[in-house]
């Protein structure tokens, strides 16, 4: 093989990957665990099946190391802090950010500590805070809650904010834009992406600004340094198309949810913190907000998971669900490409896949069973 191949033989994580558009330093210490370089998927049956004249691509970022997109921001937001010297890191979670927080903690030997809301947090997510030693601490309150009191124990306590108001985090998750670009060549025409603190769509609207080498007021640390702009990647922007679930839409209500409701626990909040951003993103696209239903999320999950092989959490599901939706009422046009992100990975919330479902057959270990119930089938 050639030694000018542009990429490493052995990946290892995003900072390394995008580190001249990124705001770290040779001397910053990366803390990875080879997050980011997540799978663009071609939806093929789903489109089929139900008759649209659109390419559908979803960003698996459920395989990112603790399965959820959160990584691409903590191996920044981790990195920084270790640069600054700091020994221990706190956010409050909904779980993916606790999960996240836990790994790349004990990856780089620090204190994680979580604040969750009491009750509402799927057991995989539990099990990863717990597994990586993080302290967990659930409060009898809600996201909002926790981020409320992480804001105010930073200032009282030496421990390093890492949830998305640390501006290091959308710089880590700037990057799944540039890997679809990069992957499709172009930008997508629409980009859907579920809302809940609204970092992410946040961080994509970096992203695919800088991709084209556009300059935007949220980018503020690599303002003027992003080789992008010198070197587009691509000469437009998708449309940014938020959704939320319908109990917890504060940007579909244009004001902050005091109390939020949704089985789609990693979206259960009120009062996002990246409000401003995320109205920038879309405004500046011309987008929109929209919600959907609990019922027409977990729709979406199992379509997309019996449809395609593909296996989202409930939160994920909404950017498809939406997507498809304004697909066939025409507000996102035939003959469109259009990106997904799939949040997080579908075994987070083993509890919410498996409800209410009759798949399990229990048979007797005979031949004759096991032979007349595969048949039943065929
Ligand atoms: C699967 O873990 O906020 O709009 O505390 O876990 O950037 O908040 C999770 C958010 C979407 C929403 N999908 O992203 C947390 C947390 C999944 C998520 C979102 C989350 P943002």
């Amino acid at each position: 093989m050639s030694s000018s191949t542009s990429r490493p033989v052995h990946y290892t994580g995003l900072i390394d990957r995008y580190r001249d558009r990124l705001p770290v330093s040779d001397t910053t210490p990366t803390v990875s665990l080879n997050e980011g370089d997540t799978p663009l998927i071609q939806l093929i049956n789903l489109p089929q099946q139900m008759g649209i004249d659109v390419d559908i691509y979803v960003k698996y970022e459920g395989l990112n190391p603790t399965a959820s997109f959160k990584d691409r921001g903590m191996t920044m937001a981790v990195s920084k802090a270790a640069e600054q010297g700091a020994k221990a890191i706190v956010c409050a979670s909904t779980g993916n950010t606790s999960a996240a927080a836990a790994a790349y903690a004990a990856r780089a030997g620090m204190t994680a500590f979580v604040l969750i809301p009491e009750g509402k947090i799927p057991m995989g997510k539990l099990a990863q805070a717990i597994a990586h030693g993080a302290v967990v601490l659930q409060i009898k309150g809600n996201f909002d809650d926790g981020m409320r009191l992480v804001k105010e124990v930073a200032g009282e306590a030496p421990v390093a904010i890492v949830n998305s108001i640390n501006p290091y985090r959308l710089q880590g998750q700037k990057t799944a834009a540039f890997e679809i670009v990069e992957a499709l060549g172009r930008a997508p025409d629409y980009h859907c992406i579920p809302v809940g603190n609204a970092g992410n769509i946040s961080g994509y609207w970096i992203g695919f600004s800088e991709a084209c080498g556009h300059n935007t007021a949220s980018c503020t640390l690599c303002n003027g340094q992003c080789p992008y702009l010198d070197k587009p990647l691509t000469d437009k922007r998708p449309v940014m198309v938020g959704y939320q679930a319908d109990g917890a839409a504060p940007f579909l209500r244009d004001c902050p949810v005091t109390a939020p409701e949704t089985l789609a626990t990693a979206i259960r909040i009120g009062n996002p913190q990246s409000w401003d951003l995320a109205h920038a993103a879309v405004n500046e696209s011309g987008g929109w907000f929209d919600e959907v239903s609990d019922d027409e999320l977990l729709a979406t999950q199992a379509l997309l998971a019996r449809g395609e092989g593909v296996f989202c959490e409930p939160a994920s599901a909404v950017s498809l669900c939406g997507a498809l939706r304004d697909v066939k009422s025409g507000k996102i046009p035939a003959g469109s490409l259009i990106t997904c992100t799939l949040t997080g990975h579908g075994l987070k919330d083993p509890d919410i896949a498996v409800r209410g479902q009759e798949a399990v057959q229990t048979v007797n270990a005979e031949l004759s069973a096991v032979k007349a119930a595969i048949l039943a089938h065929i």
